[in-house]
């Protein structure tokens, strides 16, 4: 038989928590069992995990492009056992990358699958993608390059999220990109003039989507500053108090926590914050693996070059070529 998740529920967390939950990004158990166990100076602990897409496809090694649906994702995490993350140590509470949604016939298993395995948030983003694989990551440098969804179509997939989920305890979420699809102008008026444009056109899909009847709403934004999304949250409060409201302080990520709750946020997002740092330790540790064992090339001066070049590819060839590796 299936075994049971035994994670909190977001929604019941919320409520527990005054409204202010925390997620963070793991990719692995054992980066889940990191979160588990922090505990911050403050006495924060990390409340759930975010289910990353970038993160989840960096650990698979395939980029983040939306080649793999939700449904694929939410299968791999499925099979991978990660059921257990519950069933030793604190419960945690998990929400649910799931891109721009994928097909839309899918969303019924999709959603049945996140609530198997205990998701209680799915978040969907209203970028427009134009075929499978043409995904930008938000924070990529060309990501002013994808376009949006049409507000109306999005909320019609909001609500076939909504109606997949009756009855089980699962948070639908709309992701407003607004601030992340503009492109950035050089002339300062003009630029000023666009971001006046994305305000209003993220305020509008705010509103759309909460007439869709979503459960949550995340504004994400890839600024170095607060600012847009700290007004965002104010001007979309002043409309609509009770909405659960999301925050992803990556970029921004100097932004204290209290700030962003004060501005209105209700569940902020460490998004891939432990892949990124693995990704940053894990290559000067391995360069020193290779500069402080030159024993075993200490006659192999090709082999040498290349690890001097840092070309890990021409290294990996000339350890086939001598047969370090033995026969393949
Ligand atoms: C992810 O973690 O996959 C996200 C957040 O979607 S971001 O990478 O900032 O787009
Ligand atoms: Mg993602």
């Amino acid at each position: 038989s299936v075994p049971k998740p035994s994670s909190l529920s977001v929604s019941s967390l919320l409520a527990k928590k005054n409204n202010k939950v925390l997620l963070c990004e793991t990719h692995d158990r054992f980066s889940t069992e990191i979160i588990r166990n922090g505990v911050g100076k403050d006495g924060q602990v990390f409340d759930g995990i975010w289910y990353s897409g970038l993160t989840q496809t960096t650990y698979l090694g395939v980029p983040d492009v939306e080649l793999i649906s939700p449904l694929q994702r939410a299968s791999l995490l499925a099979l991978n056992g990660d059921l257990k993350r519950t069933t030793n140590g604190r419960p945690l509470c998990a929400a649910f990358d799931a891109d721009s949604g994928g097909n839309i016939g899918e969303i019924p298993a999709l959603v049945t699958l996140l609530s198997l395995v205990g998701i209680g948030m799915v978040i969907v983003e209203d970028k427009a993608l134009t075929a499978p694989g043409q995904k930008v990551n938000s924070l990529a440098a060309t990501s002013g390059t994808q376009g949006q969804a049409d507000p109306d179509e999005f909320a019609g997939l909001i609500r076939a999220f909504k109606a997949a989920s009756t009855g089980r305890d699962i948070l639908t979420t709309a992701r407003i990109e607004s601030f992340t699809c503009r492109i950035a102008k050089s002339d300062p008026v003009e630029e000023k003039e666009s971001c006046e444009k994305a305000m209003e056109d993220a305020l509008h899909r705010a509103k759309t989507y909460y007439a869709a009847g979503v459960d949550a709403i995340m504004i994400h934004s890839k600024s170095k500053s607060p600012d847009e999304v700290i007004q965002f949250l104010h001007k979309y409060r002043a409309f609509d108090p009770h909405t659960t409201l999301v925050v992803v302080p990556t970029s921004y990520s100097a932004t204290t926590k209290e700030s962003l709750y004060a501005a209105g946020a209700n569940v902020i997002i460490y998004a891939n914050h432990l892949m990124r740092a693995k990704i940053t330790a894990v290559g000067p540790i391995s360069d020193k693996v290779l500069a402080q064992n030159p024993d075993l090339f200490i006659d192999d001066k090709e082999a040498l070059a290349c690890i001097q070049a840092r070309n890990y590819g021409c290294l990996l060839r000339k350890l086939r070529e001598r047969s370090y590796w033995g026969e393949e």
